[in-house]
């Protein structure tokens, strides 16, 4: 049986990755993927695979019609955008849970012996839920960021979380330093200001650590939301307090995710570098 895993291209979809190759026999390939890119992978590739799971990310509703009517399928998500994909039956949506814990819970319904996964499934839940109960949760945040999906998905496929050894607990004690003087310096340079709702947005530039960073200036309370911009690759995040809603900034630039954690990319007339040229009389 050949299996296409379609999977997130961060923490959460690499968790679910990991999962799904050490549990599921048969040949199993994986591609991570980012939002934008799901629906033509799915159109290319399919029709090689008996079998298709897409997890941590889904498909369009047309698409996962398509699914439903020729293939052995299997959508595990906890995104409020893919709700209405729940009417499938091979569909798993819990937005209380990342994907990661769903896909071990679902593996464990099979019968699956994933206990020695547990710990790993529940570490990357508190942070990719942003519980932030555990403190290793943003550590392996850390670790997945350093090593990469590819070395990432090895390590932890060879051997079950059962805390940092060594190496891994140096490199991330290095980048916790390099990133805490990253964000005090970005805290530094933000601009706060109120927005068309009567809202404070706080308005940060930053090419990393745009979660944490939002997490930061959330958790200190100066703003109700946070507008992170990565002007390199032209990207906006957003992060808000539990009460305010910035899905709706970002479905509305055609972007997604959640209530208090959402973004998407700039358009060419947003992101105004001829603008910054002229000003500066460069042109
Ligand atoms: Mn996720």
């Amino acid at each position: 049986m050949l299996t296409l895993h379609i999977s997130h291209n961060d923490l959460d979809g690499v968790g679910c990755g990991i999962l799904i190759k050490k549990f599921l026999p048969g040949t199993i390939t994986t591609a991570y993927l980012g939002y934008d890119d799901l629906d033509a992978y799915i159109a290319e590739n399919i029709h090689r695979y008996d079998r298709v799971i897409i997890t941590d990310i889904s498909p369009s509703y047309g698409q996962a019609e398509m699914l439903a009517g020729e293939k052995d399928a299997a959508i595990i998500d906890h995104h409020a955008s893919s709700q209405e994909l729940k009417r499938f039956p091979f569909t798993v949506h819990d937005i209380s849970k990342c994907a990661t814990l769903l896909t071990w819970e679902w593996l464990k319904n099979q019968g699956f012996a994933v206990e020695p996964y547990k710990e790993f499934a529940l570490c990357v839940n508190d942070v990719d839920m942003w519980r932030l109960k555990r403190d290793d949760s943003l550590k392996m945040s850390v670790l997945f960021n350093l090593m990469g999906i590819e070395r990432f998905e090895k390590r932890f496929r060879e051997e079950p979380y059962d805390g940092f050894n060594e190496t891994e607990s140096l490199l991330i004690t290095l980048e916790e330093e390099r990133r805490n003087a990253y964000i005090k310096k970005a805290v530094r340079n933000m601009t706060t200001l109120k927005d068309k709702r009567g809202l404070t947005a706080a308005v940060v530039f930053a090419e990393s650590y745009a979660s944490e960073l939002g997490n930061r200036i959330i958790s200190d309370g100066e703003a109700d939301y946070a507008v992170l911009i990565n002007a390199q690759q032209k990207k906006v995040s957003l992060r808000s307090s539990p009460d305010v809603d910035i899905r709706v900034i970002a479905e509305a630039n055609g972007g997604g995710g959640h209530k208090n954690a959402a973004g998407f990319s700039m358009k060419e007339e947003a992101f105004n570098l001829e603008g910054i040229l002229k000003k500066t009389g460069i042109i």
